[in-house]
């Protein structure tokens, strides 16, 4: 069966800023389509998504340009191709001939890939996530969530530093019995900011976004943390979740003073080791993403070996998804887990690379949406067709992850 005809054009994502989508027809009317997403806190080293940089149109954002040009250079090598995911990220690979998608764009190459995918399970028979799961040469496996429920950095105004509070519930749990316990928790912990007149307004991506107020140096980190604890524990459930950190540390590194910018102060890496050494003790932390800025070898080598002998230390910027820079950071120790976003390297054959390397290794894998979703469920297959450890799919509120649990649900039904 084979690909007759590709439609490409731009719809908002859930800040409202423009992206990518697409629909794939083949030879016998059967369509599939999806979109792509958009992060804010964007590592350096990630692939580059292609916008069109006018000014006056959508504040630089619109990919009108970007449309065009996917109309231009991909249909005509797609159209009359059987739907072969491994072949035609090949071709794209080769189109694009740069290392990081320049030329044509991560995000031109991802909608592509992730479309062919789909038509892919679609010929097969099977759906998305055995169809990635067959592909990989896993079993498919439900993952554990991260709800990311109070939202800081780059994603809220909230003034918090670290970028996402997450829970997660303890392994061995079905995924309705962790929607279950994630949305009571997240109503509660609505409830509790109420109570202390905090906003329980959300951010980008669904958690609440309270402003603790002028705490010193990370006492509004710490004010969170607590708040968190407090509502597990009323709700009967310590000891049952676990909370994990994406601390997006590159976010507020000064690379003048080569230190972090923390409410004013110069914190130096050891400190901050430090204090997520003390935060480990205190609260019942399992997972530590982007505790260092993205260059900082030496450093992650340190915190891996401080903490990464309980505590899972996840590289998002500092690696990207990207196979060399993960087998560095392998050899160097520097990590036991790696965040994993199609975007960053623009293909779902680089992404399922980069997925092979780490596990062969013994580490974690986390797929992960990004702060700027669509209401494309593609990374909740994914993550169940690679049997990842856990998954970032944010808060259970807000159209564009709420359909990532729905998704998830449904599935875990249909196994
Ligand atoms: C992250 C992501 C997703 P963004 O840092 O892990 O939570 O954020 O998409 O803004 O890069
Ligand atoms: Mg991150």
């Amino acid at each position: 069966m084979n690909i007759e005809k590709i439609d490409v054009f731009s719809i908002l994502d859930s800040r409202g800023w423009p992206t990518l989508a697409g629909s794939l027809m083949l030879e016998d009317g059967k369509k599939v389509y999806a979109s792509v997403p958009s992060g804010s806190s964007v590592g350096k080293y990630e692939a580059v998504e292609k916008r069109d940089a006018d000014k006056d149109n959508y504040s630089g954002q619109s990919v009108e340009g970007v449309v065009l040009s996917f109309k231009d250079k991909i249909i005509p090598v797609l159209l009359g191709q059987k739907p072969d995911l491994e072949r035609i990220d090949k071709e794209l690979i080769e189109l694009d001939g740069t290392g990081n998608k320049s030329n044509l764009g991560a995000n031109v190459t991802l909608l592509a890939s992730v479309l062919v995918a789909k038509a892919q399970a679609l010929t097969l028979n099977v759906e998305v996530f055995e169809f990635i799961a067959h592909v990989a040469g896993f079993k498919p496996a439900m993952p554990l969530v991260r709800a990311n429920v109070i939202n800081g950095g780059k994603h809220a105004d909230s003034g918090l530093a670290f970028q996402e509070f997450m829970i997660q519930m303890l392994p061995g749990t079905s995924f309705e019995d962790q929607q279950h316990s994630i949305v009571s928790l997240y109503h509660k912990l609505a409830e509790a900011l109420q109570l202390q007149s905090l906003s329980a307004c959300v951010g980008d991506e669904g958690g609440f976004a309270p402003r603790f107020g002028d705490k010193g140096m990370f006492g509004n980190e710490r004010a969170a943390l607590t708040l968190l604890s407090e509502v597990v524990e009323c709700a009967g459930m310590a000891g049952k979740v676990n909370i994990c950190l994406d601390v997006a540390a590159s976010e507020f590194y000064d690379e003048k003073y080569k230190t972090y910018n923390v409410y004013g102060e110069h914190v130096f890496a050891e400190d901050l080791i430090q204090f997520y050494s003390d935060l480990v003790s205190q609260y019942p932390i399992v997972s530590i993403e982007d505790g260092l800025v993205q260059d900082d070898w030496e450093g992650w080598q340190s915190l891996t070996e401080k903490l990464g002998k309980n505590v899972q230390i996840v590289a998002d910027d500092l690696c990207v998804t990207k196979t060399t820079r993960i087998q560095k950071a392998i050899e160097e120790n520097a990590c036991n887990a790696f965040l994993i976003k199609p975007n960053q390297v623009g293909t779902v054959s680089e992404t399922l690379a980069a997925i092979t390397l780490a596990k062969s290794s013994g580490c974690g894998v986390v797929p992960s949406h990004r702060s700027g979703e669509t209401n494309d469920s593609f990374i909740a297959d994914f993550a169940i067709g690679i049997a990842a450890d856990a998954c970032k799919i944010g808060a259970p509120a807000r159209g564009e992850r709420v359909a990532k649990y729905n998704r998830l649900m449904e599935i875990e039904r249909g196994l």
